[in-house]
């Protein structure tokens, strides 16, 4: 451990860095106590049961709904609008049509608008308010989609920070950024990557990944070459 010696910082939280052999109230570590916002979660939902707002059963089952949601969703639609011409037009034209025919549901109201990264145009999602996302295909957000110099500065220099996340998409690629909001949520359809000719589509969706449906990386080849590569 560093900072053994808490009169070394004043300004240092006391509580981050040393060593715990005596009991702080409230803040047991070992027990797995709640924290702050567990408890206050714990209120809130207790209380709006009490009041008639919601019931314990429909707050379970609303988490399951939250809790099944991941990446994996995004990535079979993904997929089967690689292999399937059809399927991408009606997805393009209506992403929330097109994801309930594959059995993901919008369950909040949202609407799903699908854009498709070509070798003229790039496109990226962001929410510039907060932190709106496409969870019933992608699940819970990374924090970096949430922090808020990702917010602000992929709206102004989309380029420089599509660089950060490693992907140099080159000048003559034009790049759309899409700012979601509480009624619509954006997915990226990525282009499908060379080599990726003879895999199944259950081996295209593993190649997908959550920050290639944000737009922030690209779909990369297969690992080497992929069984339907050409060399
Ligand atoms: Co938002």
């Amino acid at each position: 451990m560093s900072n053994q010696d808490p009169n070394q910082d004043p300004n240092q939280d006391p509580d981050q860095d040393h060593d715990h052999d005596h009991d702080h109230p409230g803040t047991a570590k070992d027990e797995g106590a709640p924290s702050y916002y567990a408890i206050l979660e714990i209120s809130l939902r207790e209380l709006l049961i009490e009041a008639g707002l919601i019931t314990a059963d429909e707050h379970r089952r609303r988490i399951d709904i939250l809790d099944s949601r991941s990446p994996a969703l995004g990535a079979k639609v993904v997929a089967r609008a690689w292999v399937d011409p059809a399927f991408k037009k009606r997805l393009l034209e209506d992403g929330s049509a097109a994801c309930e025919e594959l059995g993901v549901t919008m369950y909040d109201n949202t609407r799903l608008i699908v854009h498709e990264n070509t070798d003229r145009l790039h496109n990226v999602v962001v929410c510039t308010l907060c932190s709106c996302y496409p969870r019933p295909v992608l699940g819970l957000p990374p924090d970096w989609y949430k922090n808020k110099q990702y917010r602000a500065r992929v709206v102004k220099e989309p380029r420089a920070v599509l660089k950060e996340f490693g992907t140099a998409i080159p000048e003559e690629v034009e790049i759309r950024v899409h700012d979601s909001n509480a009624n619509m949520r954006y997915l990226i359809l990525p282009a499908r990557p060379a080599g990726s000719e003879r895999l199944t589509e259950a081996e295209l969706a593993a190649l997908v990944t959550r920050d290639a449906m944000i737009g922030v990386t690209t779909v990369k080849p297969p690992a080497s070459g992929g069984k339907g590569a050409r060399a």
